[in-house]
């Protein structure tokens, strides 16, 4: 028992976190890079452009993902480095860099997983109406046809989207995160039916276009929800919150069930759909059919959840933290439940294949005297974490893990200033380290989980 003998290890990256080279080789810009230009969005007011370098130093990158036995490389691709208008025109010089990229995976033996869209929206594209815009489906699949094309020759696996809660949450509603707008709710219900037309056309696109037989996932997040006990009504209770939406509307996107259920299930869910109805578009069937193009696979990011118990009016209800909870760096709660549960509540819905597709936490990394970079309390979050997927493992089809992340990197609004990486970035010199989570890591993957 415990961890498939396939069982994939990973970890995964993001473009514009890591690749830095914003204006280089005919890069188009995106809405990252202009959000990140304007005063007060990013913390100390870092931005992007440089990041890890990893567009001039992937050949070492890769080498130290191979040093730490990954199996598997989750990374997206910057459209506006491949279409630098977001259609028509292709920049052959992004395609030649995502080619190494992929080629020297491959030399590796590592697996490369590609996100077509982790929120690099090209800036062209956005000021043609950007998600707003019902074409924005075509060009995304236009983009998608472009990947298929040039990269599915080498890359099997793909995911069209990384985590539209935030997307759309936070650079619609919030504004925390690029563009930076503060739409009117019914805007952000009419982008958020177009942003799941987009994945459906993505996937027939990838399948389309495809020189193999892909495999072809979606990596949304999401509020996890644990259950007190395993009393059964508790177990129900923590059931029905994972898919409900008790978020008040300013908050409306930061749930699964919006996101999910059109996909897996072909429709909005009921009860929901019947209160946010007023906000949305005229929705076809074609729609609905276009959204639920079947996938292969079911990614889901995963950082922590909410403990949740049946009250006595028999409606659940969520328990409240203890004073003096634990809580990472960037004050997010440390709840290893959330990795049994999770998969356990989404296979038991959805019924598909899942994929960790994120899953971490920042520390406040520093280099010791001795050179190196302890990390007692990554690897600490990640022994209980990893113990209960373990749990998961053993119930559900859970195929494989990706950590987040694989080297510190930029943290959108709060810049540089939080580290989720197993391996340590020095800004200055672009070192890298690898902390001590990233050899206690490797030791796991060595051993397929067995010691966890
Ligand atoms: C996310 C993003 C990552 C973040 C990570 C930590 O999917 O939210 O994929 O880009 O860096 O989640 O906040």
């Amino acid at each position: 028992m415990g961890f498939a003998k396939d069982f994939v290890w990973g970890a995964a990256t993001s473009s514009y976190q890591i690749e830095g080279a914003a204006q280089e080789d005919g890069k188009g810009q995106h809405v990252w890079d202009v959000f990140v230009k304007e005063p007060g969005h990013i913390a100390e007011g870092h931005t992007g452009d440089r990041a890890c370098d990893h567009y001039h130093l992937f050949r070492e990158d890769i080498k130290l993902m191979k040093e730490m036995g990954l199996m598997a490389y989750r990374f997206s691709i910057d459209w506006s480095r491949i279409l630098p208008e977001g259609v028509g025109r292709v920049n052959e010089k992004g395609i030649a860099f995502y080619s190494e990229l992929i080629d020297t995976l491959l030399q590796h033996g590592i697996e490369p997983y590609i996100t077509l869209y982790h929120w690099e929206l090209p800036y062209a594209l956005h000021q043609r109406g950007g998600w707003m815009n019902p074409q924005m489906v075509e060009w995304f699949g236009e983009y998608a046809k472009l990947v298929a094309e040039r990269f599915s020759d080498r890359v099997k696996y793909f995911f069209t989207l990384n985590e539209p809660q935030c997307f759309v949450g936070l650079g619609f509603l919030t504004g925390e995160h690029a563009p930076g707008i503060k739409a009117p709710l019914k805007d952000t219900f009419a982008m958020a039916h177009h942003v799941l037309k987009a994945h459906g056309r993505a996937v027939q696109m990838l399948r389309q276009y495809g020189k193999q037989d892909l495999v072809i996932g979606y990596a949304p997040t999401g509020s996890m929800c644990y259950p007190e006990t395993e009393r059964e009504e508790d177990v129900e209770a923590a059931r029905q919150m994972i898919f409900s939406m008790s978020q008040e509307d300013r908050n409306w996107t930061w749930n699964v069930a919006w996101w999910s259920d059109p996909i897996l299930l072909g429709h909005y869910p009921e009860k929901e759909f019947a209160c946010y109805e007023k906000y949305l578009p005229k929705i076809t069937d074609d729609d609905m059919k276009l959204i639920a193009e079947p996938i292969d696979i079911y990614g889901q990011n995963i950082y922590n959840g909410r403990c949740i118990r049946m009250g006595k009016d028999g409606k659940p209800e969520e328990v409240p933290r203890y004073v003096g909870f634990p809580r990472t760096a960037i004050n997010w709660p440390v709840t290893p439940e959330c990795l049994y549960w999770g998969p356990k509540f989404l296979y038991e819905r959805y019924k598909k294949p899942i994929y960790i597709t994120e899953n971490g936490l920042s520390c406040h990394d520093v280099v010791s005297l001795d050179k190196k970079v302890h990390d007692p309390n990554r690897i600490d979050f990640l022994a209980r974490y990893l113990h209960e997927l373990k749990r998961a493992a053993e119930e559900v089809d859970l195929r494989g893990y990706f950590h987040w992340s694989l080297m510190d990197n930029f943290e959108w609004a709060k810049g540089y200033t939080e580290r989720f990486g197993l391996i340590y970035v020095d800004y200055r010199t672009q070192e890298r380290i690898f902390k001590d989570s990233a050899y206690w890591y490797r030791d796991v993957i060595r051993k397929n989980g067995e010691d966890l």
